[in-house]
């Protein structure tokens, strides 16, 4: 494959043109050089916040038992999209995906990263940190934004360091025990600086303050880690919930009718739990304790949010500040007897985005049309004046923006791998009415099992209709709208011309994706020495030969 360098240069020809003064010169010969057209002509700031495994409870998404009131006020400035969903409900994939803008067929990546999208894909394309760079922002990224991957923009990225439980007492647990002795949980009595996304805050502020004396514009990725396992957060915020009143989700036991590739619990295999047995429910009082302790981490980091909205606004920097809310995926707290991510439901697939902006004529509004993660950078390129490349797979969203009440994409697409290798994976297509999803051998193309949800009828998926004879004829319409893909389900009057090769199985990188390349050696042969590309080659042969003697 030919490899397209992305355009670094245009980055340090920028840098050449700040620093000669050619820059203002250029701004005023488009501009009329008055003070009032210059400040109007300035490409607007970013906040872009990325929130780990945060699910759709929050109040402004109509779960107002949860205590959000930051993420409520932007969302009162800003335009919500409850439609919005992950092309992958996994960090590693879905940040790929949408921090790219290419669906994971293209990506390649399923967990963590893979070779080809790091060594192919980032270098061809480009990711969103990099657009903003090359198109003269001052770019930078907080806290977690890649899974597992570093890349240096205007200044290195800030990380937090420390370790994922705060108290004494559980880090010694960690340390001896890890997982089999840890609870998923913590309160501790202590302030949000001694807490990861408590320090990650106070960094974005010491940057904001940086960034308002400068005369780029700033693009910060801020990736808050918490609601992600363990759910630990300061007492205060536990504080803020009474936890008899928390209430339990409606559909806490699994779908009926659906097979059992639908789920992976592999997060009960993590932490101590009440107990691990995937078809046993948790008891009440222990779903409580747990969904308390999620509520108290989403409130904990909107406090967080809190803190940078206030900044900005100190700063005088709301009137040309877009922020943008949202997580890698959903999660299920209880729904479909399910604490975890991977599965292909709306608990998980659907996540929250809020657009905001002080200014915005649709401030409070909802957008209820079908969105895709994959339309966010897109979106961003858009609200900045930057033209979107054509290879990007998302459509911006900005026609929402100006009237939410309109229909958009006529379906949404995702995937998810139930196997550490990858052949065996479930398609999924939700479009107005229904989910429908697919379980494949990827290698054989044998459908193993499929799932429909009729969402007008039963909006909590609690039955699978795809076996009941009635369905014969809609799981065949469908079927055929998830095999015509995304480029098939475009807004009325956008035609998209995106064709990117599908990537190679995903052979996973780094010192995460060792365990997963030793399995994928066991099945096929080789070794690491040969590189991922060689890898490759060896798998495809097996797995041509398997398909022949079918
Ligand atoms: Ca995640």
């Amino acid at each position: 494959m030919k490899l397209i360098r992305f355009p670094l240069l245009l980055s340090k020809a920028y840098q050449i043109w700040k620093l000669s003064g050619v820059l203002f010169l250029v701004s005023c010969l488009v501009s009329s050089c008055t003070p009032e057209k210059q400040e109007t002509d300035k490409k607007p700031n970013f906040v872009f916040i990325i929130i780990d495994d945060q699910n759709q409870d929050l109040a402004c998404f109509g779960k107002e038992h949860v205590k959000t009131p930051n993420i409520d006020k932007l969302a009162a400035q800003g335009v919500i999209f409850p439609n919005a969903y992950v092309q992958q409900a996994v960090c590693a994939a879905s940040r790929a995906s949408f921090l790219t803008s290419l669906h994971p067929r293209a990506t390649g990546v399923e967990y963590p990263y893979s070779y080809y999208f790091v060594e192919e894909v980032i270098p061809k394309y480009g990711t969103i940190g990099q657009h903003f760079l090359n198109n003269g922002y001052h770019t930078r990224y907080f806290g977690k934004i890649h899974h597992g991957y570093n890349e240096v923009l205007s200044e290195p990225n800030y990380g937090p360091g420390g370790t994922r439980y705060v108290s004494e007492e559980n880090i010694e647990i960690d340390r001896t025990l890890g997982n089999a002795g840890v609870p998923p949980y913590e309160m501790y009595d202590g302030p949000d600086s001694l807490f990861k996304d408590g320090k990650i805050a106070l960094a974005v502020l010491e940057a904001l303050d940086k960034a308002a004396g400068q005369e780029e514009p700033f693009f910060f990725a801020v990736g808050f880690l918490k609601p992600h396992l363990p759910l630990s957060a300061p007492k205060k915020y536990w504080d803020l919930y009474e936890r008899d009143e928390i209430p339990l989700v409606p559909n806490k036991e699994g779908p009926i009718g659906s097979p059992s590739i639908a789920f992976s619990r592999y997060n009960l295999k993590q932490y101590k739990w009440e107990h691990a047995d995937p078809d046993r429910l948790f008891t009440d009082d222990y779903a409580r304790l747990l969904r308390h302790a999620y509520f108290a981490c989403t409130s904990f980091v909107d406090a967080q949010i809190g803190k940078i909205m206030e900044r900005v606004e100190e700063l005088g920097l709301s009137e040309n500040t877009y922020y943008v809310y949202c997580s890698d995926h959903g999660f299920h707290m209880g729904e479909l007897n399910h604490y975890g991510k991977t599965s292909l439901h709306e608990a998980n697939l659907k996540s929250p985005l809020i657009v905001a902006h002080k200014d915005m004529k649709t401030a409070g509004l909802t957008a209820e049309g079908l969105v895709e993660y994959v339309d966010i950078l897109p979106t961003l390129l858009d609200l900045a004046g930057i033209d979107i490349p054509e290879h990007m797979e998302g459509v911006s969203i900005g026609r929402l923006l100006d009237n939410p009440d309109q229909s958009f994409k006529k379906a949404v697409f995702s995937q998810q791998e139930r196997e550490t290798i990858g052949r065996r994976k479930g398609f999924s297509m939700r479009n107005e009415r229904y989910r429908y999803t697919e379980w494949r051998n990827t290698v054989t193309g044998d459908i193993l099992a499929f799932e429909l949800y009729d969402l007008q009828e039963d909006p909590l998926e609690t039955v699978n209709i795809g076996l009941q004879e009635e369905s014969s004829e809609l799981v065949l319409n469908l079927s055929k709208q998830l095999n015509d893909g995304w480029k098939a389900a475009m807004p009325d009057g956008v035609e998209h011309i995106a064709d990117n090769p599908d990537a190679p199985p995903a052979y996973s990188y780094g010192r995460e994706g060792i365990p997963r390349r030793k399995i994928w050696h066991e099945a096929y042969g080789g070794s690491e020495e040969d590189g991922w590309q060689k890898a490759g080659e060896i798998r495809m042969q097996k797995e041509d030969s398997i398909r022949k003697t079918l």
